[in-house]
């Protein structure tokens, strides 16, 4: 098998579709090589003395883990000073990060999650990072949290690392998603999931069920017809999965179809969903329908919706075109 790197597929996109121009690509193969380092951390595990809460909460008043914090620390660090962006933010910080005045500032923008499912850290669980790529507003002088609050059709590009049994990377520039197996003892991103595509049906369905008592009735309908199986309306049996770690769920999506759900419910009504908006939906939104999948808030695309703030939280229906749309249309019926 002839191994192309992440470097030769940028290079390559570049001279085939001009979509990737120098400094995007040296954003993605620095956040690529964070997300090596965070890797290598993760599998290290209780030996590395990484486990465990940090002693802190962030924005969101959630417990940060130690690998929480480490991970948004590694990701901060690499990407300071490229010369590539102008301003970052995370899930773990409640202010963006300005890139520091001792380094040259560029055009783009990054969100990320540094380590998503962090529930799952402490029990050898799938984890991930995951990234969302802007473009800064022009003539913009000093970075401001105004400058982040686009709608999530005005990504460059997004991706998420998965460390599980392997460490894949997958990645958009609007151009299709495609996804790199680690090579540990090389150190490089191979491209192993070339043109990854969603099918439009599905047997598979993920969502907190523990959640069930408070939920809205389209997503009890929607589970309902699913849980009745061959005897009932849909005439076919599901299977559930529910992983915690929305990126190990969108993975397995990303590989097999399925469909993933966070809804609103009744348990806060104030809350619009669990899940952020700007570095967890967006992202994870952006690389579905690239690989022909839908995703929505229940109500309305997601890429559509124009941010208020950055840590805003949103309802997350995404994966298999089919499902997505049926359960779409039940909330807007
Ligand atoms: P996190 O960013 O604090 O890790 O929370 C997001 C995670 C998602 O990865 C996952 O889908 C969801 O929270 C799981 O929530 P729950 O514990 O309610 O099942
Ligand atoms: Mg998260």
């Amino acid at each position: 098998m002839k191994r192309i790197s992440l470097t030769q597929y940028l290079v390559e996109e570049q001279r085939l579709h001009n979509s990737i121009p120098a400094e995007l690509r040296l954003l993605i193969e620095v956040v690529a090589r964070a997300c090596k380092t965070i890797s290598h951390a993760v599998s290290k595990g209780a030996l590395g003395e990484v486990l465990g809460s940090a002693g802190s909460e962030n924005v969101q008043g959630e417990v940060q883990k130690k690998l929480d914090v480490l991970s948004n620390e590694m990701l901060l660090e690499a990407n300071e000073w490229g010369g590539h962006l102008a301003a970052m933010a995370s899930e773990e910080m409640e202010t963006i990060h300005p890139i520091p005045n001792r380094y040259p500032k560029g055009e783009y923008l990054l969100l990320f999650d540094p380590l998503d499912g962090s529930s799952n850290i402490d029990v050898n669980v799938s984890i991930g990072t995951i990234f969302s790529v802007l473009k800064a507003p022009e003539g913009m002088s000093e970075p401001t949290e105004e400058a982040f609050l686009q709608p999530g059709a005005k990504q460059v590009a997004a991706g998420y690392a998965v460390y599980g049994p392997q460490t894949v990377l997958v990645l958009t520039t609007g151009d299709g998603v495609n996804g790199f197996t680690l090579d540990r003892e090389m150190g490089s991103w191979v491209l192993t999931h070339r043109d990854m595509e969603i099918p439009a049906d599905t047997k598979e369905y993920a969502i907190n069920a523990s959640n069930a008592r408070h939920w809205y009735p389209p997503v009890k309908r929607y589970v309902d017809e699913l849980l009745a199986g061959k005897t009932g309306p849909r005439g076919k049996d599901f299977n559930t999965r529910w992983i915690a770690s929305m990126v190990a769920d969108v993975h397995r999506i990303l590989t097999r179809g399925g469909i993933f759900m966070y809804p609103a419910d009744a348990r806060e009504p104030e809350k619009p969903g669990k899940l952020r908006l700007m570095y967890e939906a967006n992202p994870m939104s952006f690389i579905v329908e690239q690989a022909g999948g839908a995703a929505t808030n229940g109500k309305q695309r997601i890429l559509d919706i124009q941010p208020k703030k950055l840590h805003e939280r949103v309802a997350v229906f995404l994966g298999s075109k089919n499902e997505v749309e049926r359960v779409t249309g039940y909330h807007n019926e």
